[in-house]
C-alpha cells in the first residue's frame, strides 16, 4: 500500500514538471521573465506588489497572474494599475486546491497578452505548504514571510524557505506590537536555507518596496541580458 501510495505522488509531480517545462518554454519564446510568489494567507503578496507595481518598474512592463481558491478580490485590486492582469481560481474546475500547478497556470496563459510582458508575477494561493511542492515554469521563486507569523515558521516550514531564491520579511512596522525576534528568525533561515537573500520591508509604510522593485527588475533584466 505505501509504495502505490508513493509511485501516485512520484507520478503526479512528473506530470507537473513537465506542463512547467512546455509553460517555461512558451514564456521563454515570449521573452517573459516569471517570479512565482508565495506565502501564507495574508502575509501581504497583493499589497506589496500594489506598492511595487504603483511606483513602476523602470524598463520592464509587469504583468500579473492572480491565483485565489474563488473570488478576484485581488485581481480586481491590481487591475485598477491599468497592467495586465488575469484571474485564476482553483475552486471551479480545479476543486479548491490549495496551491497553484503548471496545468492550471497553462490554462490561464491564453487569459494574458504575454507579448506585453516582461516580468510576470504569479501570486500564488496563500498558503506555507503545498505551493512550494509545484513548479509552475518560472524563473524565481519569491516568499513573503509577515513578522505577525512568528519567528519559528522557517523551522516549521523550512520546504518553502529552502524553495525560494528570496525571503521578504513584511509588516515590519508591526514589529513593536508583536513577539518577533528578527535576529531569531534571521539565525532560524539561515539554518534552513543558508546564505538565501532576505529583505526587511513594510507595505504599510513602503519602507524596503524600493529594494522589492530594483530586485524584481534585475531579476528580469539579468534574464533578458542571458538571453542575448
Ligand atoms: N500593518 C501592516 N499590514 C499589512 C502589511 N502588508 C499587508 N498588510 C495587511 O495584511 C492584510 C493582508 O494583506 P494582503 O496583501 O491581502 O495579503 P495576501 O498575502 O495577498 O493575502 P492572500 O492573497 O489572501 O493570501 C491586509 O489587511 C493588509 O492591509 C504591512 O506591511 N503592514
Ligand atoms: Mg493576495
Amino acid at each position: 500500500v505505501h509504495r502505490s501510495t508513493v509511485r501516485v505522488a512520484r507520478d503526479v509531480l512528473d506530470a507537473n514538471a513537465t506542463i512547467a517545462r512546455a509553460n517555461r518554454a512558451d514564456f521563454d519564446r515570449a521573452g517573459v521573465r516569471v517570479v512565482n510568489l508565495m506565502s501564507a494567507p495574508g502575509a501581504g503578496k497583493t499589497m506589496l506588489l500594489e506598492r511595487v507595481l504603483a511606483e513602476g518598474l523602470r524598463e520592464v512592463r509587469p504583468g500579473v497572474l492572480e491565483g485565489d481558491v474563488r473570488g478576484s478580490y485581488d485581481a480586481e485590486r491590481l487591475a485598477a494599475l491599468h497592467l495586465p492582469v488575469a484571474q485564476l481560481n482553483t475552486d471551479p474546475g480545479f476543486g479548491g486546491e490549495c496551491h497553484l500547478d503548471a496545468n492550471m497556470v497553462r490554462s490561464a496563459l491564453s487569459a494574458l497578452p504575454l507579448e506585453e510582458i516582461d516580468l510576470l508575477v504569479i501570486e500564488n494561493v496563500g498558503n506555507l505548504v503545498c505551493p512550494a511542492e509545484f513548479r509552475v515554469g518560472e524563473d524565481a521563486r519569491v516568499m513573503v514571510s509577515s513578522v505577525a507569523e512568528g519567528d519559528d515558521k522557517p523551522l516549521k516550514y523550512p520546504l518553502m524557505f529552502r524553495a525560494c531564491e528570496l525571503v521578504v520579511i513584511n509588516k515590519i512596522d508591526l514589529l513593536e506590537h508583536v513577539d518577533f525576534d528578527l535576529d531569531k528568525y534571521l539565525y532560524h533561515l539561515d539554518r534552513v536555507h543558508p546564505g538565501v537573500e532576505h529583505m526587511v520591508v513594510s507595505a504599510r509604510t513602503g519602507e524596503g518596496v524600493d529594494a522589492l522593485g530594483d530586485w524584481l527588475e534585475a531579476c528580469a533584466q539579468r534574464a533578458l541580458v542571458l538571453d542575448r
